[in-house]
């Protein structure tokens, strides 16, 4: 990607399984840098504020029915209407925060059967991370959790197969923290790994395309 990369924000994506903790993260983390003087946003997809967010929200929530590879192509189209927002926040030097992103994209509808590399195209040219921080649970712990709200993709067996396919999407962007240790143990972890990339960034790494 052109321009300065001088001083720019990180990009910090959270993955992991439904209730493993992302949302509990992402907000100590922001809570965290903030109270460091960084400027940094949190972001989540899917972004259900947008028209094609809802159209996505309608689904999940059973309210709709859409062909797979339509919703996974939404959720495609969901990330692509924030990419040019997300380069110019990153590049102005704020850090963002992303709970889920193409891994989701891919990992869940690998999961429901369709083509991996069919399912990674969309996503290609979309900013890469600087990191992945994968709260890795099994299933069996994230359910035992609670709080299910119905939603479409929040069943025991399926979030099996997500599991699976979340292992074939690992690459070196990826840190992988036990989610199922005590909250407060989890967010230490994180915060030490991420002010590690954040220091490398500010340092002038390259902002790169991701699977391109
Ligand atoms: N999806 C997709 O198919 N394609 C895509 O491209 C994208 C997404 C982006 C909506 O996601 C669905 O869309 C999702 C994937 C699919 N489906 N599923 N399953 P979402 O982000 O809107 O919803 P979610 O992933 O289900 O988020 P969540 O329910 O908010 O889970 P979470 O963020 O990982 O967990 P949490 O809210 O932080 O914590 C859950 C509970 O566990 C809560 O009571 C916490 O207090 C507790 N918790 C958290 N950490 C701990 C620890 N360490 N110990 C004990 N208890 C804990």
């Amino acid at each position: 990607l052109s321009a300065n990369n001088e001083s720019r924000g990180t990009l910090v994506v959270f993955e992991g399984l439904d209730r493993s903790g992302k949302t509990s993260q992402c907000g100590r983390l922001v809570s965290y840098l903030e109270g460091l003087g960084h400027s940094v946003e949190i972001w989540r997809f899917p972004d259900r504020t947008t028209s094609v967010g809802q159209m996505i929200s309608a689904y999940l929530t059973n309210k709709s029915q859409l062909d797979d590879h339509t919703i996974h192509l939404l959720f495609s189209a969901n990330r692509w209407e924030k990419r040019s927002m997300m380069e110019t926040k990153m590049k102005a030097g704020t850090t963002l925060i992303v709970d889920r992103y193409s891994y989701s994209g891919v990992a869940f509808s690998t999961a429901k059967g369709l083509d991996f590399e069919w399912c990674k195209a969309p996503e290609t040219g979309l900013i890469a991370p600087d990191l992945v921080v994968y709260l890795d649970i099994t299933p069996e712990k994230a359910a035992e959790r609670g709080g299910y709200r119905g939603e479409r993709y929040e069943q025991l067996e399926f979030q099996r197969k997500v599991a699976q396919h979340y292992k074939l999407l690992k690459d070196s962007s990826w840190k992988i923290v036990d989610a199922c240790q005590p909250l407060d143990d989890v967010e230490k972890q994180v915060k030490e790994i991420v002010l590690q990339h954040i220091i490398a960034c500010q340092k002038g790494k390259i902002l790169s395309s991701l699977w391109s």
